[in-house]
């Protein structure tokens, strides 16, 4: 094999008829018909001036064509950078400057104000559309679709992933192509995927949780998705019947649940509910199993690390914890302050080891040295504990990190953002209970001199710069902030009074 990630999650199945993606207007995409859209747009990419190595920024609502742009991407050798659509124009020109993309393809509607960052960067730029048009499937239409596969190794970079950093700017995370195939391969046979699985797809493709453990467990099993362009309650209901497993950030199953119309008739067919990304409530665990009679298998991962632990497909689910480590990870619970490891039972910092593991983070040697130990030991920022029959809980993070229907907010970031407001003298931005997306952001501002603050102007701020999810829910003045004998401000006094 060439190049490992085309050549077992795509090459495959270039012989294969079944059925890859069902789309919600009733079209079928077979894994042939796939991979041929894939190979001109691989042709493309070269054709516009892209060589191996190079990095690709997408910014585009969820689409086949996003997948087709991944394989491409892979078969081309190069880099892939998924974004999240809602991210604002301030946003994406960090990413694309950091990254140093030398593409970005984004929605026609955002082509003037990318254009102006492309411009002054010197990037190339393509469009894509949610209706499968736009200036890349343009160029890919009059192109071959027999693409030569470039040669990787399973050490180069396949994906680059931002994920939020505690200094209020994004980290990329640079993951190989062993990172990704190992993670893909291991889910596959630890959760039991085979051809004739049917993956109940709303998760969004710009995060590990869709792109990588969803699609690529479908890919390296040659099952099919139901490919839904968002959650939508209505869409999950009527595609139910059809799948035989689905996987979702908590927020997903909360919903389901609310709704009269999910009960045991409608998952009869279903083999497997996995959930992810944010803590699962015991209580959600238990009223699904209620209602349905299936126990929800939660696992554990980060955009760093792919995914290092589950419950298992055979054996006790346990309701409140992440589970086993997956084969090949190793898991341990170190002391904060000293490294070394603590005993069952005993909260530390959670530290993992395995294929899994990222390279480091791209552009910063100094970062990726605090968090990545030489020993190959990840320091993953959450807290958490082994139990005596050897299953993880996760009790807490070390890291400022709220957790929003599964999309990770740092409050540093947008406390700089607040600070930077007219008359305010400082913040601090706190996560409190949510009932549909577990928590959400608040601020707490402290004005300058007592100065009457304009909420409104600070919204409307928000709305220009900031990404719609990280926006606080509420807004809340105070004469100071509480503070130890260290100066440091004590969030956990604020949760507790604002809770
Ligand atoms: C949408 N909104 C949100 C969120 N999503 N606000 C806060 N947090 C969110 N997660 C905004 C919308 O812009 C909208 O604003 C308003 O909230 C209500 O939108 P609604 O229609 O209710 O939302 P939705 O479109 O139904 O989306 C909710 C969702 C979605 C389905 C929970 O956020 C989602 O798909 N989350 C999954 C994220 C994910 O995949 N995470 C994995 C990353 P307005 O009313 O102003 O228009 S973590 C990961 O990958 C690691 C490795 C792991 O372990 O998996
Ligand atoms: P991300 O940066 O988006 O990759 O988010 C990773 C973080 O999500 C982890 O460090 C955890 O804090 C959290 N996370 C992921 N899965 C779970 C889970 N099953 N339970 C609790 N927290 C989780």
């Amino acid at each position: 094999m060439n190049n490992p990630l085309y050549d077992n999650l795509f090459g495959v199945h270039s012989d294969n008829d079944n059925p890859f993606l069902y789309l919600l207007d009733g079209k079928t995409i077979t894994y042939r018909q796939f991979l041929a859209t894939s190979g001109r747009i691989a042709n493309t990419l070269v054709e516009i001036g892209l060589e191996p190595g190079d990095c690709v920024a997408i910014q585009i609502e969820k689409s086949p064509e996003m997948l087709n742009i991944y394989a491409a991407c892979a078969q081309a050798g190069l880099v892939f950078l998924p974004l999240n659509p809602s991210y604002t124009v301030d946003e994406l020109k960090y990413f694309i400057e950091n990254s140093e993309a030398r593409l970005i393809i984004c929605d026609e509607k955002n082509k003037e104000d990318l254009k102006i960052i492309n411009q002054k960067l010197g990037v190339l730029f393509e469009t894509l559309n949610g209706n499968s048009t736009g200036s890349i499937i343009d160029k890919a239409n009059s192109a071959p679709e027999n693409f030569e596969t470039v040669a990787r190794s399973e050490k180069d970079l396949a994906a680059l992933l931002y994920t939020s950093g505690t200094t209020g700017k994004s980290k990329g995370a640079m993951l190989t192509q062993a990172n990704l195939l190992s993670n893909g391969s291991t889910l596959m046979s630890e959760w039991q995927f085979s051809q004739k699985d049917v993956l109940l797809h709303a998760l969004p493709l710009f995060h590990t949780h869709g792109l990588f453990v969803a699609t690529n467990v479908i890919l390296s099993a040659g099952g099919s998705l139901i490919f839904l362009p968002k959650f939508d309650l209505d869409d999950i209901i009527k595609k139910l019947p059809k799948s035989s497993t689905m996987m979702g950030v908590p927020t997903f199953y909360t919903r389901l649940l609310r709704d009269k119309r999910f009960n045991k008739e409608l998952v009869k067919h279903m083999r497997l509910f996995v959930s992810g990304s944010a803590p699962l409530l015991s209580e959600t665990h238990i009223q699904f199993e209620k209602i349905t009679g299936h126990r929800i298998l939660e696992r554990y991962g980060m955009t760093e690390t792919n995914m290092n632990t589950s419950n298992p497909y055979k054996g006790e689910r346990r309701a409140g914890t992440v589970g086993l480590p997956l084969p090949g990870v190793e898991l341990k619970i170190t002391d904060p302050k000293t490294g070394n490891a603590l005993s069952r039972n005993e909260i530390g910092q959670i530290e993992v080891r395995g294929p899994n593991v990222f390279a480091g983070y791209w552009k910063l040697p100094e970062k990726t040295k605090a968090e990545l130990r030489e020993n190959g030991f990840f320091i993953t920022g959450d807290l958490g504990k082994i139990d005596e029959d050897g299953y993880i809980h996760i009790v807490g993070r070390e890291k400022d990190l709220i957790i929003s229907g599964g999309y990770n907010i740092y409050p540093k970031e947008l406390e700089i953002f607040i600070d930077d407001q007219d008359g305010v003298l400082e913040s601090a931005v706190i996560g409190i209970p949510h009932p549909d997306f577990g928590e959400t952001p608040i601020a707490v501002i402290v004005s300058e001199n007592d100065t009457a603050l304009d909420i409104d102007k600070i919204k409307e701020n928000f709305t220009i710069h900031v990404a719609r999810y990280k926006h606080p829910s509420q807004y809340t003045i105070v004469k100071e902030l509480p503070r130890n004998s260290m100066g440091k401000v004590q969030k956990n006094l604020l949760r507790s009074r604002y809770s």
